[in-house]
């Protein structure tokens, strides 16, 4: 039963399981143990609803097979004829998927005919990377960026004994058809480093708890392993030494961990080791960690975060965003088969609006991943209502080539997890939102995610009255659009308060050394990254993007301060100046945070108490930092340009 236990059932009620759990229905085929995941499921939702799991002959109502194939394939077939609804596929890890596709269709899977469709994801892996540390960290604490209380895995030094949340936190991933999980952050620090070797029955462990849902498990390894480990007194990529070390280590992984997915590695970025230390390229050392996975069918995720964290604010010529891209372009086509560049979507940082990356697109001869950070780390973290699936979807739409669908944007979808050992899995309750859409999108990235928030909201409130369905759209379908106009405004980003990055401080980073400046004056704001007098950044699109970008006439308005400096007084293609948008959002995005609020309290007969209060809890701070952040956007940009709001409304 999961309605019961100490945590939510977010999007996996009982309740859901209504229509499959009252009927008869028939497995046949398959002895994996994934279909015996699929059975206990049917036979736990009959003992709820009076269904019953028939042997083969009976007459059945819902007939699922297995018809053998590939364990990997991960499709199903689904038909409905002669009043008993079918449910094919090759293997349990189809069936599985096929199942969770069933219940979103609740009664509409057992009613008239359905044709026979056949499912299948458009990505093969779709993964999540936790940022749990092992031991709590000093600063980053037990989560870095976690706003979801603990780990789901670890706690104060030690793997958590309780298998139960990890096996019911497999249970949701796989329902929304993610297929794979990095169980710890990619600062690798020292606890967290034996995980590789001495401590890697812990790894097993939860890997045994995640693996009847389909999920394989990977690891975030330090590049420095081998020195860190009692290997050789150097990490050099081609030294024969260090291969060998990271090979018999690997085999040694396999054997605990026959199913074991990959090493995540963060080489080389924010103060981790990595192969520039050996002069060595990223190529060699993912294709040194690429050799020693292979003959076990793992994978290295390589991340191309890599950039200059201290560098001089006083150094122009400088840009941080055309880091990835000046990185590892050059590299494209050096890349083992079994290496995958993990690129973040966009080229600076998980800020709320920022262009496609321009390294995705840049490297055809590459497997690559697009990160996304479903933690809210940039993005209100956890406090403010934030749906991000629009987000998301404009960047899994985006052609590099700029022409429509031309291909696939990337292989695989990987995004660092926003969930911990919360009672709501995500602290804020309607951040449980994000992590299904996510899954959901990595299965089928060219869905409407308006349409994955409805079924969402179906989801996790079976029968929800219209008017808490349509209470709870309206509060989660705008709520990016909404926070993006409180926070940093038209693109430019950060204004954060720096280290925690929660609440506004517009020169927080000004005069830092992470290359993440606005560069506002009395005349204008913005960074140039045009070709003719900026950073030359705009250079790094193909067409027409580049085009595009590179003018302050063409650029679109949302991005107008990632790409120019420009006068107050510039006239966006919306009509109004700068100065007048950013007064303008600024007031907005309080108003509108004001009716998400207000549409919430009206929901209170229609949701738990707890769910209700904690929801509330959190609209009180949302409003209290929108203010916050309207009053000292609107302030320092006055004090700024001297430009009144014409509309001549209160700034202080
Ligand atoms: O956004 C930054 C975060 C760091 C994080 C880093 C990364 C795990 O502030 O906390 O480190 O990105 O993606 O590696």
């Amino acid at each position: 039963m999961t309605d019961s236990g100490d945590f939510d059932a977010a999007w996996l009620p009982d309740a859901a399981f209504r229509a499959v759990g009252a009927r008869r229905s028939v497995i046949r085929g398959g002895t994996d143990p994934l279909t015996d995941t699929v059975r206990r499921e049917l036979i736990d939702a009959c003992a709820w609803f009076g269904g019953e799991v028939v042997r083969d002959g009976d007459t059945a109502e819902f007939v699922l097979e297995v018809t053998g194939g590939s364990p990997d394939d991960e499709s199903y077939t689904l038909r409905r004829a002669g009043g008993a609804t079918t449910l094919t596929a090759p293997s349990g890890r189809g069936l599985l998927y096929g199942l969770f596709h069933v219940v979103r269709l609740g009664e509409d899977a057992f009613a008239g005919d359905l044709a026979p469709r056949t499912h299948r994801p458009a990505l093969a892996t779709r993964m999540l990377d936790h940022w749990d540390n092992v031991a709590v960290h000093p600063v980053m604490g037990q989560v870095e960026r976690g706003y979801a209380g603990g780990s789901l895995f670890w706690a104060d030094g030690e793997a958590r004994g309780d298998l139960g949340r990890v096996r019911a936190y497999g249970r949701l991933l796989a329902a929304c058809g993610i297929n794979a999980v990095a169980v710890n952050n990619v600062n690798v620090h020292a606890t967290e480093a034996r995980l590789l070797t001495d401590r890697i029955g812990d790894v097993a462990a939860i890997a045994g708890a995640l693996r009847p849902y389909g999920i394989r498990t990977h690891l975030s390894v330090s590049f420095a392993a081998p020195m860190l480990l009692g290997g050789p007194d150097t990490a050099d990529p081609l030294d024969p030494a260090v291969r060998e070390w990271w090979a018999a280590v690997t085999a040694r992984v396999y054997e605990e961990i026959p199913d074991f997915g990959g090493y995540v590695v963060k080489a080389d970025s924010e103060g981790r080791p990595g192969p520039f230390a050996y002069g060595r390229s990223h190529a060699d050392g993912a294709n040194m960690l690429a050799a020693a996975l292979e003959p076990h069918g793992g994978t290295v995720h390589w991340r191309a975060f890599v950039y200059d964290h201290r560098q001089d604010w006083r150094d122009r010529s400088t840009d941080r965003a055309r880091a990835a891209y000046d990185h590892f372009a050059p590299l494209d086509g050096e890349f083992a088969d079994n290496a995958v560049l993990q690129v973040k979507h966009g080229p600076m940082d998980f800020q709320v609006r920022e262009p496609v990356s321009p390294l995705i697109g840049a490297m055809p001869d590459t497997r690559l991943a697009v990160e996304l950070q479903v933690t809210q780390e940039y993005t209100g973290q956890q406090r403010h209502v934030c749906w991000l699936g629009p987000m998301w979807s404009e960047v899994l739409r985006f052609r590099p080539d700029g022409e429509v669908p031309a291909g696939r944007l990337a292989h695989e979808l990987v995004a660092v997890s926003n969930a911990g050992d919360d009672r709501y899995w995500t602290g804020h309750p309607l951040a449980q939102a994000n992590l299904y859409t996510f899954g959901r999108l990595a299965w089928d990235p060219a869905a409407d995610p308006r349409g994955v928030l409805d079924e969402w909201i179906a989801l996790t409130h079976p029968g929800a009255p219209d008017r808490l369905a349509d209470g709870l759209h309206a509060i989660l379908d705008g709520s990016w659009a909404t926070y993006e106009k409180y926070t940093a405004p038209l693109g430019v980003g950060f204004m954060v308060q720096p280290g925690h990055h929660y609440g506004p401080s517009v020169d927080g980073y000004e005069y830092s050394p992470w290359g993440t400046y606005h560069f506002a004056d009395r005349d204008g704001i913005g960074v140039d990254r045009s070709v003719a007098t900026g950073t030359g950044f705009a250079a790094q699109y193909a067409e027409p993007w580049a085009k595009l970008y590179e003018s302050p006439g063409t650029c679109p308005d949302e991005l107008l301060l990632f790409f120019h400096h420009v006068p107050y007084g510039h006239l966006l293609h919306s009509g109004k100046t700068v100065i007048q948008h950013i007064y303008d959002t600024h007031f907005e995005g309080v108003e509108e945070a004001e009716e998400a609020r207000r549409v919430w309290a009206d929901l209170a007969d229609l949701v738990e108490p707890e769910r209700h209060a904690r929801v509330s809890e959190r609209f009180e701070e949302q409003l209290r930092c929108a203010r916050e952040w309207r009053d000292q956007i609107n302030s320092y940009f006055l004090r700024k340009s001297g430009v009144r709001d014409a509309r001549g409304r209160t700034i202080h």
